[in-house]
């Protein structure tokens, strides 16, 4: 096992993708590169997938109940996070173990995840934005297009997993909303429907699920909106059909199957702050050196093997995120 030793730019490929991934990564470069000039000018299949979601958004509301975006994946891969430094978790080990308390407060939530209908699923953008919106799912993922990009996750429970993600930047998305020079911050909500997720029947939990960033936070690159995981889209228990993925934070941050996104001057107060505030918090970053008030962080559990390892701060993404809070001393930081 390939636990980071050196940092992750300067990991080859080959030494933490799966053979087959990495044999296709090849040869999409090798066609990538005949089409660019360069790496540098590495320009995304961005305008590709746009050319081909105008022609393939039929109606807007998808009232059909269809995927219309299977066929954007797998997506490719961006070079800039082709590896992640560890080997990547069993797609199987991944989806039987997953936190999703709108079905249950355990890991084995897959089967019963599989009763949520992700289709017709809408968006809205909402709040301090120029225009509020609602769209359609497949309308926006046709039009902010997919890549894929490989993503350490380390949940608050002191394990970790290292996956596959599909999906588009989350600065993406704000540029799509235009929010307001008023708007501080990003405020998403998940889904409510206690017909479908018993644990939405359990009224002592503050639902629905809820998390929050900083619009600066929103807006730098490492930040993604998944809608697909392991070259397909995205399973329901992973959140399907949209779910936020900030790999330097608790995995608690990464909300699963949102609804909503509101641009907002007041910082949210997240589903598992408002159940324990003296445990998690609004930033929520990696740290191993911050103990939970119940546990050590110092170490994690790498799912689907039994080794553990120490925890590193931002979870190995200091380089790309410890700017953002340079000036936050006073905060809560790290829990
Ligand atoms: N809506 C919702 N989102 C959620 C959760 C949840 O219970 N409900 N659990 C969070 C936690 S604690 C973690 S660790 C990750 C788990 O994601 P995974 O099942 O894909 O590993 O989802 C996060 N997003
Ligand atoms: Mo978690």
């Amino acid at each position: 096992m390939n636990y980071i030793k050196r940092p992750r730019w300067q990991l080859s490929e080959a030494e933490v993708t799966p053979e087959h991934i990495f044999m296709n990564r090849r040869n999409f470069l090798k066609k990538a590169s005949a089409l660019t000039i360069g790496t540098a000018s590495y320009a995304y299949s961005a305008s590709n997938t746009a050319a081909n979601a105008e022609a393939s958004i039929a109606n807007p509301n998808q009232p059909s109940g269809k995927v219309l975006t299977h066929h954007l994946y797998p997506a490719q891969t961006n070079p800039v996070y082709a590896s992640a430094g560890r080997e990547i978790t069993d797609e199987m080990v991944n989806s039987t173990y997953n936190n999703f308390y709108e079905f249950g407060s355990h890991k084995e939530i897959s089967n019963r995840a599989q009763s949520l209908n992700t289709r017709p699923w809408t968006i809205k953008i909402e709040g301090l934005v120029e225009q509020e919106q609602t769209i359609a799912i497949d309308d926006l993922i046709l039009k902010m297009g997919v890549e894929e990009r490989i993503y350490r996750h380390r949940c608050v429970e002191a394990w970790s997993m290292t996956i596959p993600w599909s999906g588009f930047p989350l600065s993406k998305l704000v540029s799509l909303a235009r929010p307001l020079s008023s708007a501080k911050y990003l405020e998403f909500k998940t889904f409510f429907d206690p017909k479908v997720a018993p644990g939405h029947r359990q009224s002592w939990y503050p639902w629905p699920y809820l998390e929050g960033v900083t619009i600066e936070e929103a807006q730098n690159d490492l930040g993604f909106m998944v809608t697909g995981a392991y070259g397909k889209d995205l399973k329901k228990q992973f959140g399907a059909p949209l779910r936020l993925a900030l790999p330097w934070k608790y995995g608690f941050k990464s909300i699963k199957s949102i609804v909503s996104i509101r641009f907002t001057d007041k910082r949210p107060i997240s589903f598992w702050q408002q159940l324990a505030d003296k445990e998690y918090g609004f930033w929520a970053n990696v740290n191993p050196a911050v103990d939970h008030p119940r546990w050590s962080q110092k170490t994690e559990r790498i799912l689907g093997s039994n080794e553990r390892i120490p925890t590193l701060i931002y979870n190995g993404y200091g380089e790309e995120v410890a700017d953002l809070y340079k000036n936050l001393q006073n905060e809560r930081l790290f829990m």
